[in-house]
């Protein structure tokens, strides 16, 4: 089965982010994946028409420390959305599954807390290769992908409950 490319999507079907905030979390591990995640989400959001002062972006140390640090987005920030970024790669030790099971099982749990979206822009990946083709390269950037997600649930909110 072909990979999707992460940044192709129908443009048409994203509505406008200029009255959204966003806040972004993103993990220091494998920053050259992960700052190019945070470049790609910055980006998409403003090519949506998101204004620069409602996008609040902050580091963790790493992917394990996404989920607080998503939390303290939501507590202390008024941001509708946050996008969750990192990059966890494969390892010879099973630490992989419990950051893994541990940030996916942290992400939902704040989905169904705050009644908020939590973009889950986690790359889990067997090499750093595949990381990188996932942060800008051959197949497009999940940084991308997360922002759109964003827009698009924080638009079926706003129609829900309007
Ligand atoms: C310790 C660790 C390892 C081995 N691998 C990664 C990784 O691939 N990606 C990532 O984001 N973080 C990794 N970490 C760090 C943990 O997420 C966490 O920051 C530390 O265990 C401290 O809690």
């Amino acid at each position: 089965m072909a990979t999707k490319n992460l940044s192709e999507y129908n443009l048409a079907s994203v509505p406008s982010a200029s009255d959204m905030k966003f806040g972004i979390v993103v993990a220091e591990w494998n920053y050259e994946v992960t700052g190019a995640l945070a470049q790609g989400a910055v980006d998409t959001l403003i090519k949506h028409g998101a204004k620069d002062e409602n996008i609040i972006l902050k580091h963790v140390p790493g992917s394990f420390e996404l989920t607080l640090g998503a939390q303290y987005l939501a507590e202390f920030t008024k941001v509708d959305a946050i996008i969750i970024l990192g990059c966890v790669i494969q390892g010879e030790t099973r630490h992989f599954d419990f950051i893994c099971e541990g940030v996916t099982q942290g992400i939902t749990n704040l989905n169904i807390k705050y009644n908020k979206p939590f973009i889950f822009g986690l790359l889990t990946t067997d090499n750093q290769q595949q990381a990188l083709d996932r942060a800008g390269g051959r197949l497009g950037n999940k940084g991308d992908e997360a922002a759109v997600t964003a827009i698009k649930m924080l638009a079926l909110k706003d129609d829900l409950t309007a």
